[in-house]
């Protein structure tokens, strides 16, 4: 259902809307028809503005009541909206280097203002596809996994505060119900959303859809996705969410914010990193055959996972005597035993990260909402040599991830793939 008075906006009602604020007005400054507007969202759900004028800039975000990438047909409530704001505010308040300022929200219309990120800030998709080294990414998405993770989780906050947090984001229904259908569900069954690289793959989906352990594994995640509240997650922290320069990394877009799995979100993240390893061949010339660019995709990966480690732990330690009510201090008392629980506890971050990042690839592959990685390879047979690697190395990863107890053996069971 649509609200009373919520309109969806274009270039011309966004300048009369920001006119009606005087505050964003003078962020701009000059008059309206000095103001440039441009709509740029490329993402699947909604509606983005860049404003700039003669003083300042801001980016305008509008959820339209459809996901944007199907149409009308496809009702989707504009609630993420006002999830997405309260999300931005917890995370840009916990790691405010990695988000961008937000400025205004009006939850009636679904909008809202925040920082722009201005080039040479690209989304971190495309430069992975343009093969650019981002020296500082994995130092800079551990420190905003690590901090908005920890200190939403149960090691820093008391059962009551988490209650009613966890309370609060339930209320993004739709949102996490979009995820259950698209990433744990359709992607192992017949369903008109779904779409491969045919007739390539054929054989490769239908192998999916009758792999009875790999469809176990698939279930146990979705519940794990449901069932566990173990923090504020971004909830879609693929590299089209992170927007990147070589020396700066903000992450945007955290509409599927809700209490669940940590290992959701890093799985997003560095599922997201091997989808991009696994299409460089795709992207290889002659001036640049991406090998090298490759080792380093594969360096970040671990690079990632052990500063997420040490700084996740490091914020722990420190904060053990103070609060949280996982790991009480009474009963944790050397640091023998809170060294064993400390493994213990990441250890299992390990093998969630594994089979959500698993998920993640292979919906991209097999499901509705692909990846530029691979849908820019024009050449479908190249395309699905790519995505058969990525496919059967998220199969390996996804069924043996209980037994891997660190990235190097992770690399080392898809080794044929790599
Ligand atoms: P969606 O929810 O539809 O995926 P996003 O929040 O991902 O929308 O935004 C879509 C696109 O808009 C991004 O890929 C990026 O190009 C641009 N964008 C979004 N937020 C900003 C920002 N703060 N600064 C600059 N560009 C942005
Ligand atoms: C209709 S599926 C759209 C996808 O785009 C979003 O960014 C999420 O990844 C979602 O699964
Ligand atoms: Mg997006
Ligand atoms: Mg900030
Ligand atoms: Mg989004």
């Amino acid at each position: 259902e649509t609200k009373d008075n919520f309109y969806v906006l274009n270039t011309t009602s966004v300048v009369d809307y920001i006119m009606k604020h005087s505050s964003l007005a003078s962020r701009l400054g000059g008059i309206e028809s000095n103001w440039k507007v441009v709509e740029v969202g490329d993402g699947n759900l909604n509606f983005v503005y860049i404003i700039e004028g003669p003083c300042g800039s801001f980016v305008l975000k509008q959820s339209v009541p459809y996901v944007r990438c199907v149409g009308e047909s496809w009702q989707l409530n504009s609630d993420r909206s006002y999830f997405e704001a309260i999300a931005l505010k917890k995370q840009g308040t916990l790691c405010p280097q990695h988000v961008p300022d937000l400025y205004h929200f009006d939850r009636h219309m679904s909008i809202i203002i925040m920082q722009y990120l201005e080039p040479p800030h690209i989304i971190l998709r495309k430069g992975l596809i343009k093969g650019i080294i981002y020296p500082c990414l994995g130092d800079h998405m551990s420190e905003y996994m690590a901090k908005t993770l920890f200190y939403t989780s149960l090691l820093a906050i008391s059962t009551t505060t988490h209650r009613s947090a966890v309370a609060e984001f339930c209320g993004n229904v739709e949102l996490c119900r979009l995820t259950e259908q698209v990433i744990f569900t359709e992607p192992y069954m017949e369903a008109t959303n779904n779409r491969w690289t045919a007739p390539q793959l054929d054989e490769d989906v239908k192998a999916l859809r009758n792999d009875k352990v790999l469809k176990l594994e698939v279930a146990e995640l979705k519940a794990m996705f449901c069932e566990r509240s173990q923090a504020l997650i971004h909830g879609d922290l693929h590299s089209g969410s992170v927007m990147a320069t070589v020396s700066s990394t903000k992450v945007i877009d955290p509409e599927f914010a809700f209490y669940g799995p940590i290992g959701f979100d890093v799985g997003a993240f560095l599922g997201n990193l091997l989808l991009a390893y696994f299409s460089q061949d795709g992207h290889a010339d002659k001036q640049n055959d991406r090998q090298g660019y490759k080792r380093w995709i594969l360096a970040t990966i671990e690079e990632t996972w052990s500063k997420f480690t040490q700084k996740f732990l490091s914020l722990w330690t420190e904060n053990w005597e103070s609060s949280g009510d996982a790991y009480p201090a009474g009963i944790y008392r050397s640091p023998t035993e809170r060294t064993l629980a400390q493994e213990h506890y990441m250890n299992g971050i390990l093998q969630d990260t594994l089979g959500f990042a698993s998920a993640k690839m292979i919906r991209r592959i097999v499901g509705i909402a692909h990846v530029e990685d691979f849908e820019a390879i024009s050449n479908p047979d190249l395309r699905a040599g790519c995505e058969r690697r990525a496919l059967n190395a998220a199969k390996k990863l996804m069924k043996a991830r209980k037994s891997v107890s660190s990235i190097k053996e992770a690399f080392e069971l898809i080794s044929s793939e790599l």
